[in-house]
């Protein structure tokens, strides 16, 4: 996206800070110029982001299983502070907020972590991870400088996750997996608009962690100007490391859907193994889900897929996840050479003699013996994996779900006007402390009956400057109009005619924000909600007047009626008919709860509800928040690739995008554990108004496989658990398209190879098949053809 904002990973090396450790540990993380070493051996390490709060426990142990599969060392994870402690000193750690169970969770699969503390962690996560209540606190202007009360808050903090590791011995010092911490984050990029304080903090920044004496060492991300003892980029005795490779990209509401091809990733990689790195980081490796209200912003989906190498629901993301995991295990087989070996350079031009090799455009072949081409990272020998999503199979699943409706009682704040507390001002979203994302600002407009406004009224507007999130404006208790802007970051005007009568008018207005700041110098002090002002506008013969209602006395009332104490979505309210109705099931009505019940769709296949319909709200499933929804939101029309799209040259995240003109995400994930078996309940917010008779669960399982393997390569089918029960198409030669998509080429097997296939691979969970003339015959391509052998299978 290029308008929006994001956090900026274009230059993450980072910086390592190295610390003193005591000698009687469990094993020695240090570091020399060319790599991390572990107990003085120098290691090539591959890790891969996953972040424990877009996902559930309950998912963490098979993506990390699949992530060691696929040929990583260790897992990184950023800490979510505002999570953790959304109240001052009250924190959370349970559930899917349960770091140590995470951290242990990975050690017992035998990799290390790479622990991002932050705590300030950007990440697409709403205000980058910030509590607002810090915001708040008295004393602090800014975050993220030398202010004292913010400096003790993010020492406190950082204190109370370093002891809690300690205490677990998970520090590599102790015996345990974490390997790497960092503190503060992309800080380098901002700084210098923090003037001289930008450069104390950083300072003291590094000191404070290495006063928490880990015992391995501290980095700093995006830091060239980094303060001693901390390393430059440059410096010899810092090994190259990457922390954030892009798999892919975030989506916004409104975004197309991002995509890197494994091609393109594996190309990235091997270009940095190339140039002496030692430590790379894909960032994603698995995305997640941002449930409830973590997404950052403003508008981020609640998707965070990332097209990262596992996908949201936890399946392969294929090909991506296996031609890396082939580089990753050459480069593995490699590590002494690597490590330990000194780089040459020689220009072969355009032959090598004795020996013909086709190296493809941007891409890098991989000769360990320098001889036999191993991998090329153009030439994908991994199965294309096309995920379906099927119909709940349960019972007499296919009846539509049945619903129940309550209006949210919005009379009283829109008629009524009634709220917790009064000010004279119009105030920052923020200063609510974003316990929710919906504040009414309520006021009235007493008229008395000579006022001039009246004397023009049928042509007088209300003139609100908001901060462009979703605004609705009530007058009189009638709907006026709702208005936002896209992607939710500029500050809007929103002008419409109202009509207002003489004596008390009630103006009732509700800001609802889509995820906070996360990224960006200052990006704590941007505004939210309504900053005001707000104005009537009319007319009294030639005579414009204003009347402006900014500091009259405000009303307020944070979150919304249903919203206290969860009252329309808890336990109580799900098993309860009091206040719900299945007569006349309103269609299109705006501020409108909804709630049916459904049964645990069969089987272990992740589960998916499609809101197609739905306009704008919240989703729960037995009182576990899905997230924000927002199917009515089109991604744009213009930029998607045709057909396949050319990844060649530096990525971007408009490149080889793709859903373009549909909306940016029907689809929410329901993680497993938070189905249970029998009766389960689903409850809506509806705040624009949507038709629910379309909403159903279904199960993502994968319907397509696609093989491929070039020549002389092994060709690998599987559909993951279920049989192989139909060979759509196979051609050995030179075939065009992609998966669901071949066409034969200039040239083929002399004998039709799909009966050869069938026979092979159908009935059967996995099968392999050599791409070889030996094995399928004879092929009438002309000498010189990068042949493959390709299958397009149904599971
Ligand atoms: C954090 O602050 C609380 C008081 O709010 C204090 O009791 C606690 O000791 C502090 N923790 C650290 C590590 O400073
Ligand atoms: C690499 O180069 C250094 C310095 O020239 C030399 O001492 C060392 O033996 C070389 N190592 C290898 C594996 O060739
Ligand atoms: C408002 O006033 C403008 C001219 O000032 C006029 O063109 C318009 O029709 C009026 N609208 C209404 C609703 O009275
Ligand atoms: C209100 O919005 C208008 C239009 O964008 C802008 O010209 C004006 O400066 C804004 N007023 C304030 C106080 O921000
Ligand atoms: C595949 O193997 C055959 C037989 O060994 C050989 O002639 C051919 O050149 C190989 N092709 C490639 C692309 O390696
Ligand atoms: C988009 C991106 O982050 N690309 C980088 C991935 O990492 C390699 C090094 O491994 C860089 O060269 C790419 O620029």
């Amino acid at each position: 996206m290029a308008t929006l904002k994001h956090c900026s990973r274009a230059i993450l090396l980072c910086l390592i800070l190295q610390t003193l450790f005591n000698l009687s540990l469990a094993y020695r993380v240090s570091h020399d110029g060319r790599a991390i070493t572990i107990d003085g051996e120098r290691k090539i390490l591959l890790s891969g982001s996953i972040h424990y709060p877009r996902s559930t426990p309950g998912m963490w142990p098979d993506l990390i299983k699949k992530a060691k599969e696929g040929g990583l060392d260790a897992i990184e994870t950023y800490v979510f502070w505002n999570a953790h402690e959304p109240l001052r000193r009250q924190y959370d750690f349970t559930g899917n907020l349960d770091l140590i169970r995470f951290i242990k969770t990975i050690q017992d699969q035998g990799l290390y972590v790479i622990l991002r503390i932050g705590p300030y962690v950007c990440a697409e996560w709403n205000y980058g991870g910030f509590p607002v209540w810090l915001h708040n606190m008295p004393g602090i202007e800014e975050l993220r400088t030398t202010n004292k009360v913010f400096m003790n808050e993010m020492q406190n903090f950082t204190t109370l996750i370093v002891d809690m590791a300690k205490k677990e011995k998970l520090f590599a010092s102790q015996g345990g997996p974490i390997i790497l911490a960092q503190i503060e984050n992309e800080y380098g990029n901002v700084m210098s608009d923090y003037g001289d304080a930008g450069k104390s903090y950083i300072n003291w920044c590094a000191k404070m962690a290495t006063s928490l004496d880990i015992g391995v060492p501290w980095i700093m991300c995006q830091e060239s100007d980094a303060p001693s003892p901390m390393f430059t980029p440059n410096n010899p005795n810092s090994p190259k490391i990457w922390t954030e490779n892009w798999t892919g990209w975030f989506k916004s509401w409104g975004g197309k859907d991002p995509k890197r091809t494994a091609e393109d990733l594996a190309f990235a990689v091997a270009r940095f193994f190339q140039f002496g790195g030692t430590f790379q980081n894909y960032y994603m490796y698995h995305g997640g889900t941002n449930f409830g209200r973590t997404s950052g912003g403003p508008y981020l989906t609640t998707s965070y897929d990332y097209d990262a190498p596992i996908d949201e629901y936890g399946h392969l993301n294929q090909p991506k996840w296996g031609h890396l995991r082939e580089l990753h295990k050459l480069l593995k087989s490699m590590e002494k050479t690597l490590t330990y070996g000194n780089v040459t350079n020689t220009d072969y031009g355009n032959s090598v003699s004795g020996s013909s090799y086709n190296l493809p455009a941007w891409s890098v072949s991989i000769l360990p013996d320098c001889k036999t081409e191993e991998f090329n990272t153009a030439k994908v020998n991994t199965q294309t994996n096309v995920k379906v999503k099927r119909p709940n199979q349960a019972g007499n699943d296919q009846a539509p779900l049945q619903w129940k409706w309550r209006p949210e009682m919005i009379n009283d704040f829109v008629v009524r006007g009634k709220g917790h507390f009064a000010l004279n001002t119009l105030i920052d979203q923020k200063s609510t402390n974003d316990v929710s994302d919906y504040l009414w600002y309520m006021t009235n407009a007493d008229l008395k009956d000579d006022d001039p406004i009246l004397s023009g009224s049928s042509n007088m507007t209300l003139r609100i400057n908001s901060s462009g999130q979703v605004l609705h404006a009530y007058v009189n208790g009638n709907y006026v109009d709702s208005q936002w802007t896209k992607y939710g970051a500029s500050n809007d005007l929103f002008e419409r005619p109202v009509k207002l009568t003489r004596g008390k008018n009630q103006i009732s207005l509700l800001s609802a924000t889509v995820g906070l700041q996360n990224y960006g110098s200052k990006f704590d002090m941007v505004p939210n909600g309504i900053p005001g002002p707000v104005l009537l506008v009319g007319r009294a013969g030639d005579e414009t007047i204003i009347k402006d209602l900014s500091s009259h006395k405000w009303t307020y009332k944070v979150g919304l009626y249903g919203l206290d104490d969860k009252k329309f979505y808890n336990a109580k309210a799900a098993n309860s008919e009091r206040g719900w109705s299945s007569k006349n099931v309103p269609l299109n009505r705006r501020m409108t709860w909804y709630k049916t019940t459904f049964e645990a769709p069969l089987e272990n296949d992740p589960v998916v509800l499609n809101l197609q319909g739905m306009g704008k709200g919240f989703a729960w499933v037995n009182g576990y928040n899905l997230g924000r929804y927002w199917p009515t939101y089109l991604a744009e029309e213009d930029g998607c690739s045709t057909e396949s799209c050319d990844y060649r040259g530096p990525y971007g995240s408009d490149k080889c995008a793709y859903n373009c003109g549909n909306p940016s995400q029907i689809w929410y994930h329901v993680p497993r554990s938070w189905i249970k078996d029998g009766v389960n309940t689903l409850v809506l917010f509806e705040e624009f108004g949507g038709n629910p008779s379309q909403i159903n669960f279904q199960t993502v399982v994968v319907g397509t496989a696609c093989g491929q393997a070039h020549e002389n390569k092994t060709m690998e089918l599987t559909c993951h658990g279920r049989r192989i029960s139909e060979i759509k198409y196979a051609s050995f030669g030179d075939p065009q398209g992609a998966c669901g998509a071949f066409k034969k080429g200039s040239c083929e097997a002399e004998i039709d190879v799909l009966p050869l296939i069938e026979k092979q691979c159908v009935g059967k969970k996995s099968c392999s098949i050599e791409a070889s003339e030996a094995n399928l015959g004879a092929t009438s391509c002309a000498a010189g053809t990068v042949k493959r052998l390709v299958v397009e299978a149904l599971c």
